[in-house]
């Protein structure tokens, strides 16, 4: 790895950003020195990062003075306001919002997947994390995108409320003792009750009646895939599930390929470990991807209904590979390729 390098985590104390600061320590990212920023009303508190207490401080306009690298997870507004204050400083900015990730002038970057973009940064300073869904959707896809060609996705997630922030992991935690407990329980993050429910809606609704997650999902693809004739059609489902995204996947490919085929093919891309094997009951459950950065990839077999079908159940960690540890992975790249001198 190239020269020690000052991070910035902006949005330090919520789940993505507490993770940003673990993963870097657990990577052992060449950190010289580590700001933890956030809003006023976290600044004081203090987040341990390799064996001491590092000062959460007030984010504004002067804090990206020296920091060479930020990563962003404050929310789509934050990022809006201070990625160009940061970059405008010399900051590379790699933000886990949606507000940059569909700016052609800022790359949308899988580490697995598409790290060649990484190098557009240049232009506004900016490099765009993926939403959580997409990642581990396209780090699967991509190895078979490479060698048949995909034509159609068809998608249906099961997300958890971790991606939602600490607030929505409260929300279902507080729900369920409730309704335990025969106490009426309270909703205070999602329009409708999580616990013990599923809710069809992830973000906002637009006027296609999609919501904007299903768009991410569908746009996002095909902006880290460059590869504007792929049909991605999704249906994105909140779960009672504290940590962990699942993902039905019908994937309709332009050449034939066999399960086998796949499972070979997953077998060796990076980031993704196959767990396929039904007369054991082995196929990957978000139970299993917690805690981890794999995306986790079982239930691979054919579409029978269509020529060249595949359906597979993909798994991996919303707040990890989905945020914190692909922020990370970028990171990683842009210290050791781009700012090494
Ligand atoms: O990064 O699960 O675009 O509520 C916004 C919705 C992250 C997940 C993003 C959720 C997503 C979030």
């Amino acid at each position: 790895m190239g020269k020690l390098v000052n991070v910035a985590v902006a949005g330090a104390t919520g789940a993505v950003g507490n993770q940003m600061v673990a993963c870097l320590e657990e990577r052992a990212f060449p950190v010289k020195n580590l700001k933890l920023l956030a809003t006023a009303k976290s600044a004081g508190r203090k987040l341990r990062f390799k064996g001491e207490d590092v000062p959460v401080e007030e984010l504004t306009e002067a804090s990206f003075k020296g920091v060479d690298i930020g990563l962003f997870s404050a929310g789509g507004a934050t990022s809006q306001k201070f990625a160009p204050i940061a970059a405008g400083q010399g900051c590379v900015v790699v933000d886990n919002s949606a507000a940059w990730r569909m700016d052609p002038d800022v790359p949308l970057v899988i580490p697995e997947v598409n790290p060649h973009a990484i190098a557009k940064y240049a232009s506004k300073g900016i490099i765009a994390n993926p939403n959580c869904s997409t990642i581990q959707m396209v780090v699967a896809l991509a190895p078979i995108h490479r060698k048949v060609g995909i034509k159609r996705v068809v998608v249906s997630t099961y997300q958890a409320v971790s991606g939602t922030g600490k607030k929505a992991i409260d929300e279902l935690y507080n729900q369920t003792k409730a309704i335990l407990n025969f106490i009426e329980p309270e909703k205070k993050v999602y329009p409708h009750r999580i616990a013990f429910n599923c809710l069809p809606h992830i973000d906002v609704f637009l006027d296609s009646g999609y919501t904007k997650e299903e768009m991410k999902m569908a746009n996002e693809t095909i902006k880290i895939l460059e590869d504007d004739a792929i049909g991605i059609t999704a249906t994105t489902v909140r779960v009672p599930v504290f940590f962990s995204h699942s993902e039905s996947v019908n994937v309709e490919t332009r050449r034939p390929i066999t399960p086998g085929e796949v499972r070979d093919l997953l077998a060796d891309a990076p980031g993704v470990k196959v767990m396929d094997d039904p007369s054991q009951n082995l196929y990957p459950m978000a139970i299993d991807a917690a805690g981890k950065d794999e995306t986790l990839v079982g239930r691979i077999r054919a579409d029978e209904s269509i020529a060249n079908g595949i359906n597979m159940w993909i798994v991996s960690d919303n707040i990890r590979k989905g945020a914190a540890t692909n922020a990370v992975q970028i990171a990683e790249i842009l210290a050791r390729d781009y700012l090494s001198n």
